[in-house]
C-alpha cells in the first residue's frame, strides 16, 4: 500500500526527506489507490460472472451487444444558449413569463428519467447517461427542460446500480450547462414512498437546487394541496422553478365518472397558483387523459389561471400522441415525450414524431429535427443493454382506461407480481387492481398511493380474496404495512376522505390522523443522523450522502458498503455490469478520463470445497485472480 511504497521510495530510505516529501511525490499517494481500485473492479466483475445480476433472470452476452454510435460534435464548438442560461438571467419567475411569451410549443424530454422508469424498471445507468450528454447539450440545446433526476431513479441507483445519484447529478450537469434540469419530487414523500419530517424535505430540496436541479415538478399523491406545501415553499426559497402538479385520474369526458369532473382540477390549479407555482403541471400518471379531454382541460385551464401549463403523460392507450397535439391546440405551454427509441407504450409519446407533426405550423417547436433523432438512435442501440428489464408489453392498450395503472408503475407491479409467483394471474392482478381502486373510493394513484393499491391488489389475489370478504365479520385479515399507513392518513387525505366502514376494519381499533403527517413527526436532527450514518459506513458523510441516508437508511448504507468493497462500479460499461465476460472477452474500462483498464478474462476455475471459485484475469497485460464466492 501507500506506506510500502513510500518506505521503499530510493529518497526516504537516503534518509533524504522532510515533510514536503509527499508533496513532490504526489504519485505514492496515487499510484496504491489506483491498483486497489483496479482491484475491487476485477472483484466485482468476478461476482457477476460467477453469480450474475440482481433482477436479471435471463442474462444477455455482453459480447453480442454493439456499442452506441455517439453523434460527432465538434470539439471546438460553443455550447449554444438554453433555458438555463434564461433562468441565470431572468430567475423564476422571469423564467415562467418567458414561456408564456413562446408561441413554439416548448418540450420537455423525459428519456433520461420517466422515460426508462416506465420502460426499463428506471435501469439506465449513468455510464450511458455521460456518454450522451455533451452531444445532448449541443443537439437538444432549445428543448424547455430535460427530466432526469427523482422520480424512482434516486432509489434504483443506489439499490441495484449501486450508483450515487448526486454524483450522476453533478457529471451531468457538468456536461449540460445549457438546459434545465428537471426532477420529479412527491411532495413530502421527496423521492421516497413515505412522508418525511418537514425539514428533510426542505433539505432535500435546497440540496437538489444547490447541485444541479431547476425545475422541481412537485405533486402529492392523493392531489392534497396540503401535503405539497412544504415542498413547494423550500423550492421558492431555493430560487428555482416550482412547477406544481394537479394528477389526473377518472375520466372528465364521461358523465358517469362523477368524483372528478373539470371543475374539481381548474379549483386545484387555481389553489396551487395562489400557493406561488411558476408553473402548472398536469399530471397524466397513468395516460388517462383522452386527447378531447385534454384538448377541454387545458383550454379551461389557460382560461382560469395565469400561469404556463406544462402536459404530462404516458403513452400506454396508444393515444398519447393525438393528446398532446391537441393540448398545443388548446394552448398548452410545454409538453412532455421522449427521444423515439424510449417512447411510447408505458413511456412518454414519441418527441421526434410530435416534433415533425409540428414542423411548419405556428406551433413549430423549433428544435434541432437531424439531432434529435441522431441522439434517439443512440439510444436505440443502447436500449438493448436492458432487455432483460422490459415489460414485455408489445402495443398500445386501452385497457388503461380500465385498471388505471400509472405508467411508472407499471413495468414494476409485474416483476412484483412475477415474484410472488402470480405471473400466471397477470390478468387478474390487473383486474384486482381496479377493484381495489373501487374498493378505497376511487383515489388518485401514483406514487405513493398507487403502491398502497398495486400491495393490496396483490395481497387480495395471493390470498384467493375478493374486495367483498374484507367486510366478512372476524375475517382479521393482515393487511399490508403500506395499506395499514394509507387508512391511518400516513401519507395524506384523499379527495372526500376514506370509505369509514373499510378504515376501521383495517384499522383495527387505531386511530387515524387528519393532520399533516409531517407536522406529527419529529424534526430530523441531522447532525446525529449523519454520526449514526458514518459509523455504518465508516467513512465521513457529506451533506448530500447525509440526504441519501435520510431517504433510505438502509440502501444507501448497502451502497455505501458496496463502494467501499468495489470502488465506484458505474464506469463499467453496461453489458459488462449486468452480463459479465465470457473466457476470451476483453473489455476496456475507464476509471477517470485517462485512465484505462484493458480487462480480459482468461478462465474460470472450480468451485472450491470452501464454496469459492478462482477467477483468472489479464489486467493490462498482467495476470491478475480474484476469489469469489458462488452463491448458486
Ligand atoms: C414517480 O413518482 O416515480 C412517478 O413517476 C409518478 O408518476
Ligand atoms: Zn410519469
Amino acid at each position: 500500500g501507500f506506506l510500502e511504497n513510500v518506505i521503499t521510495h530510493p529518497v526516504f530510505l537516503a534518509g533524504d526527506c522532510n515533510t514536503s516529501f509527499i508533496d513532490q511525490h504526489p504519485e505514492l499517494l496515487v499510484i496504491p489507490e489506483k491498483k486497489d481500485r483496479a482491484n475491487k473492479v476485477l472483484q466485482f466483475l468476478g461476482d457477476v460472472i460467477v453469480n450474475g445480476s440482481a433482477g436479471v433472470t435471463k442474462p444477455l452476452r455482453s459480447a453480442d451487444l454493439i456499442e452506441a454510435t455517439v453523434p460527432q460534435i465538434d470539439p471546438f464548438a460553443q455550447k449554444p444558449k438554453g433555458t438555463r442560461d434564461i433562468l441565470r438571467e431572468k430567475g423564476a419567475e422571469g423564467l415562467s413569463k418567458w414561456v408564456l411569451e413562446q408561441k413554439r410549443l416548448l418540450l420537455t424530454d423525459t428519456t433520461m428519467r420517466d422515460a426508462h422508469q416506465s420502460l426499463l424498471a428506471t435501469r439506465v445507468r449513468t455510464h450511458d447517461l455521460l456518454k450522451i450528454a455533451e452531444p445532448t447539450s449541443h443537439l437538444a440545446s432549445d428543448l424547455f427542460s430535460l427530466e432526469l433526476w427523482g422520480g424512482a431513479t434516486f432509489d434504483v441507483t443506489m439499490r441495484f446500480l449501486k450508483e450515487d445519484p448526486w454524483q450522476r447529478l453533478h457529471a451531468l450537469s457538468e456536461a449540460i450547462p445549457n438546459v434545465l434540469f428537471q426532477m420529479l419530487l412527491r411532495g413530502s414523500n421527496a423521492v421516497g414512498y413515505t412522508n418525511y419530517p418537514d425539514n428533510v424535505v426542505q433539505r432535500f430540496v435546497a440540496q437538489a437546487a444547490e447541485s444541479g436541479v431547476d425545475v422541481f415538478r412537485v405533486f402529492d399523491s392523493l392531489n392534497w394541496t396540503r401535503g405539497m406545501q412544504v415542498a413547494m415553499e423550500a423550492v421558492q426559497k431555493s430560487g428555482k422553478i416550482c412547477e406544481a402538479a394537479i394528477c389526473y385520474t377518472g375520466d372528465i369526458s364521461d358523465p358517469t365518472r362523477t368524483k372528478y369532473p373539470l371543475s374539481y382540477y381548474v379549483s386545484m390549479a387555481k389553489e396551487l397558483e395562489k400557493m406561488g407555482a411558476h408553473i402548472l403541471a398536469i399530471k397524466d400518471m397513468a395516460g388517462l387523459l383522452k386527447p378531447y379531454a385534454g384538448y377541454q382541460l387545458v383550454k379551461a385551464l389557460k382560461e382560469e389561471i395565469g400561469i404556463p401549463v406544462h402536459l404530462h403523460t404516458h403513452d400506454t392507450s396508444g393515444n398519447g400522441g393525438a393528446l398532446l397535439v391537441m393540448a398545443a391546440q388548446a394552448g398548452v405551454d410545454i409538453v412532455d415525450a421522449a427521444l423515439s427509441s424510449i417512447s411510447g407504450l408505458t413511456s412518454q409519446p414519441n418527441l421526434n414524431a410530435l416534433v415533425a407533426t409540428l414542423k411548419g405550423t405556428e406551433l413549430d417547436p423549433k428544435v434541432n429535427e437531424l439531432g434529435l433523432q441522431q441522439l434517439a438512435n443512440y439510444w436505440e442501440t443502447v436500449r438493448d443493454f436492458y432487455a432483460p428489464f422490459e415489460s414485455g408489453l408489445k402495443s398500445g392498450t386501452a385497457e388503461v382506461y380500465h385498471h388505471e395503472i400509472p405508467g411508472g408503475q407499471y413495468s414494476n407491479y409485474k416483476p412484483q407480481v412475477a415474484g410472488l409467483g402470480l405471473l400466471e394471474r397477470w390478468e387478474e392482478c390487473k383486474e384486482m387492481y381496479h377493484k381495489v381502486n373501487v374498493l378505497f373510493g376511487d383515489v388518485v394513484k401514483v406514487t405513493p398511493s398507487s403502491k398502497v393499491v398495486g400491495d393490496m391488489a396483490m395481497f387480495l389475489v395471493k390470498n384467493n380474496l375478493e374486495p367483498e370478504d374484507v367486510f366478512t365479520p372476524g375475517a382479521d385479515l393482515a393487511f399490508p404495512e403500506s395499506v395499514v399507513g394509507f387508512f391511518k392518513g400516513m401519507i395524506g387525505q384523499p379527495y372526500q376522505g376514506f370509505p369509514e366502514e373499510l378504515q376501521k376494519i383495517i384499522l383495527k381499533g387505531q386511530e387515524p390522523i387528519t393532520c399533516r403527517p409531517g407536522e406529527l413527526l419529529e424534526p430530523a436532527d441531522f447532525e446525529k443522523e449523519r454520526a449514526t450514518a458514518e459509523a455504518k459506513v465508516g467513512h465521513p458523510v457529506n451533506d448530500e450522502e447525509l440526504m441519501s441516508y435520510m431517504m433510505y437508511p438502509n440502501v444507501y448504507v448497502e451502497y455505501a458498503k458496496h463502494r467501499q468493497e468495489f470502488s465506484d462500479v458505474s464506469v463499467i460499461p453496461t453489458p459488462i455490469f449486468f452480463y459479465g465476460l465470457e473466457p476470451g472477452q476483453e473489455t476496456s474500462i475507464e476509471l477517470q478520463p485517462g485512465k484505462t483498464l484493458i480487462v480480459k478474462l482468461n478462465a474460470i476455475g472450480k468451485t472450491q470445497p470452501d464454496g469459492t471459485k478462482q477467477i483468472y484475469f489479464e489486467l493490462n497485460g498482467n495476470s491478475r485472480s480474484v476469489t469469489v464466492r458462488d452463491h448458486s
